[in-house]
C-alpha cells in the first residue's frame, strides 16, 4: 500500500489518486482540468456528499515544483479526508455542507524533472522564444498587479513572470475552473518552505478590506497548527511578511471574491529547506492539517 512518509514520483501519486477514487467512489470523483505544456493531465480530485455547485474550498500543492513537503502533505490529506468523513464530526459537517477540490501536482511538468534532472527545478517547463531559459513562475503569472514590481520580466528569473499574464495552461486551467465553478468560498495555495500563514496582498501594501477577520482567522489557524508537535508559525499579509510578490494566485483570487484566500509555507524554516527530509511529510501534514480546518471550519460558518 501507499508509503506516506516517502517522496513519490508523478506517476506513483496518478496512481493513488485513481486508487483513492476506485476505492471511495461515491465520495471522490476525478477532474482533469487541462494539460501541462508537456502534456500532462492536471488531475483535482473532488471530495463531495452530494448536491449540486455546492459551496466549495480549493486547496492546491506543489505549484512550485521543488516544494516536495507539499505535494507529498495533499497526498496525505486526500486519505485524511476519506478516512475523517463519518468519523471526525467536525469535519463530517464540512463535507456534508462543501465541496473540497485538491489539486497536488500543480506543476506536473516541473515535478517530472525534480525527478529526473534538477531537484531543484521551481518554474514550469515551457520554453521561453529568444532566450535559453526554460519555464515561468506560475506564482507570478496570475492577472493579480501583473507588471508590477516584486516579479522579474527576465526568462533567466526564478520569478519570472512570462509574457503575459495565463500564458502558462497550468495557470489559465486553475482561472478556467474557479471562474466556471463560481462558488469557491476558499482558496489555499501550499508552499515550501519559511512556517508562514499569509493572506492577501503580495502585489500592493494597500491591506484587504477583510484583513481584521484574515488576521484573526490565520492566528487561529496557527494556534491550532502548533498544538501538535510545536511548530511554530508567523502569519500576516505576503508583502508585510515576506516580500513584495505579483502576480500570485491568491491575490487573484482574493479580487475575484474568493474572501478566505490564504497561502501556506510549510516546513522548515531552512535547516533542510526544499529538501525537507521524508519522515517529516507525516508531521507536516498532520499539523497542516489542523491549520486547514479551522479555515475550513470558519468557512462553513461564514457563508
Ligand atoms: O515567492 C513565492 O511565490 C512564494 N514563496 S516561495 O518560496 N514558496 O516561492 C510566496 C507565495 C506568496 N503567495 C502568493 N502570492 N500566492
Ligand atoms: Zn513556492
Amino acid at each position: 500500500s501507499f508509503d506516506y512518509a516517502r517522496y513519490h514520483t508523478i506517476s506513483e501519486i496518478y496512481s493513488f489518486q485513481d486508487m483513492l477514487v476506485a476505492e471511495n467512489p461515491n465520495l471522490v470523483s476525478k477532474i482533469v482540468i487541462g494539460q501541462s505544456y508537456e502534456g500532462r493531465p492536471l488531475n483535482v480530485l473532488k471530495f463531495s456528499t452530494g448536491g449540486t455547485n455546492r459551496p466549495a474550498i480549493w486547496i492546491d500543492t506543489g505549484i512550485h515544483s521543488r516544494e516536495w513537503v507539499t505535494q507529498a502533505s495533499g497526498t496525505w490529506f486526500a486519505k485524511k479526508i476519506v478516512t475523517d468523513y463519518r468519523r471526525d464530526p467536525s469535519f463530517t459537517a464540512i463535507l456534508d455542507n462543501m465541496d473540497i477540490f485538491l489539486e497536488t501536482v500543480t506543476n506536473p511538468d516541473g515535478y517530472s524533472y525534480t525527478h529526473t534532472a534538477n531537484r531543484l527545478w521551481r518554474k514550469t517547463r515551457k520554453p521561453n522564444p529568444r532566450s535559453r531559459c526554460v519555464g515561468v513562475d506560475p506564482n507570478r503569472n496570475w492577472d493579480a498587479g501583473f507588471e508590477g514590481p516584486g516579479a522579474s520580466n527576465d526568462p533567466c528569473s526564478q520569478a519570472y513572470r512570462g509574457p503575459r499574464a495565463e500564458s502558462e495552461s497550468e495557470v489559465k486551467s486553475i482561472v478556467d475552473f474557479v471562474k466556471s465553478h463560481g462558488n469557491i468560498k476558499a482558496f489555499i495555495s501550499i508552499h515550501s518552505y519559511s512556517q508562514l500563514l499569509l493572506y492577501p496582498y503580495g502585489y500592493t501594501s494597500t491591506p484587504v478590506n477583510d484583513r481584521p477577520e484574515l488576521d484573526r482567522l490565520a492566528n487561529k489557524a496557527t494556534t491550532d497548527l502548533a498544538s501538535l508537535y510545536g511548530t511554530r508559525y508567523r502569519f500576516g499579509s505576503i508583502i508585510n511578511t515576506i516580500y513584495q510578490a505579483s502576480g500570485g494566485s491568491i491575490d487573484w483570487t482574493y479580487n475575484q471574491g474568493i474572501k478566505y484566500s490564504y497561502a501556506f509555507e510549510l516546513r522548515d524554516t531552512g535547516r533542510f529547506g526544499f529538501m525537507l527530509p521524508a519522515d517529516q511529510i507525516i508531521p507536516t501534514a498532520q499539523e497542516t492539517w489542523l491549520a486547514l480546518m479551522a479555515i475550513m471550519d470558519h468557512t462553513l460558518k461564514n457563508p
